[in-house]
């Protein structure tokens, strides 16, 4: 499958969603943004894709949104940032947040702008050592967005976050770990062989116990301790109920690895 700005492609249970626009850092057009739709579409349809890898071609992962393309001016003259985020950012953040598989971000380069927070956005974030996140957007006076006030506080604490949208500095893949937004990261010269190993680990595992764990993650956020507890318990009835549970404790009681179907 090919795209203007977006390389797909399949191989061990693993979608690679590649942004591709390597002359501009892979900055986001609403061309990309519908090319990235449609791959999200295809792995989500495929039943053999049980994980699917964001990453960037060439030197970075993504400068967020292309600052060269202008929106028309609405129809008294003035420009509507919010609009593309209405239309675009917006829809695209609270589907790999809720996406039915596992989706990881694989920062080989870096994620400016409204990139960094469409990393977060996925479950797991790794990063090619000299790999940076960037909150630029104050840089541009703009107000973070596609999510970027919501995950930051949520994943680094309110202090750090606010530092790291008001200053724009530009944060490097170690200590984005030290954070606890990053959760691995792999020297640039094996970046792409790691990354494409961690995908493909998390894709031969449990895949429907992987979803209800990611959605009890989710339902955290708002939840209390009794509300979690019982939304637990539910989803915990439900992995109880998948072939895979039956061969993971079979695996175990006969020694050997489990081998999961994802269901
Ligand atoms: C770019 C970009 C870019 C176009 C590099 N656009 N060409 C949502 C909704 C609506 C409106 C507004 O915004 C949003 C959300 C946002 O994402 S706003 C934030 C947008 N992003 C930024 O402000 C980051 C802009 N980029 C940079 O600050 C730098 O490129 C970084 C620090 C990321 C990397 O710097 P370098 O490694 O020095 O690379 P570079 O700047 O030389 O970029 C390489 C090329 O890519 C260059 O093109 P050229 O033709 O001159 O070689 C850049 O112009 C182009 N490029 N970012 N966002």
């Amino acid at each position: 499958m090919t795209f203007a700005t977006v390389r797909y492609g399949t191989n061990d249970g693993v979608a690679t969603v590649t942004l591709n626009r390597p002359e501009k850092l892979n900055a986001f057009t609403a061309e990309m943004h519908a090319d990235l739709r449609a791959a999200l579409d295809a792995a989500e349809q495929d039943a053999a894709v049980r994980c699917v890898l964001v990453t960037g071609e060439g030197r970075g992962f993504s400068a967020g949104q292309d600052l060269t393309e202008v929106r028309p001016p609405g129809p008294g003259g003035e420009i509507d940032v919010g609009a593309r985020l209405e239309s675009d950012y917006n829809p695209l953040v609270k589907r790999l947040y809720a996406f039915p598989k596992l989706t990881i971000a694989a920062l080989n380069g870096p994620a400016a702008g409204a990139a960094a927070n469409i990393a977060m956005a996925c479950d797991i974030v790794i990063a090619a050592r000299s790999a940076y996140i960037q909150e630029a957007f104050a840089r541009i006076a703009l107000v973070p967005d596609a999510g970027g006030t919501w995950f930051l506080p949520r994943i680094i604490g309110q202090k750090r976050a606010l530092a790291l949208m008001l200053t724009a500095d530009q944060v490097k893949a170690d200590e984005l770990r030290e954070m606890g937004l990053v959760y691995r990261v792999f020297d640039d010269a094996a970046f792409a062989d790691e990354a494409a190993a961690f995908a493909r680990r998390l894709a031969a595992g449990p895949g429907a116990t992987y979803r209800l764990i990611k959605e009890a993650a989710r339902a955290s956020v708002d939840n209390d301790l009794g509300a979690q507890l019982d939304f637990e318990r539910d989803q915990q009835r439900k992995a109880g109920k998948t072939r895979d549970f039956l061969e993971g404790v079979m695996a175990f009681k006969e020694k050997r690895p489990p081998k999961f179907e994802g269901r």
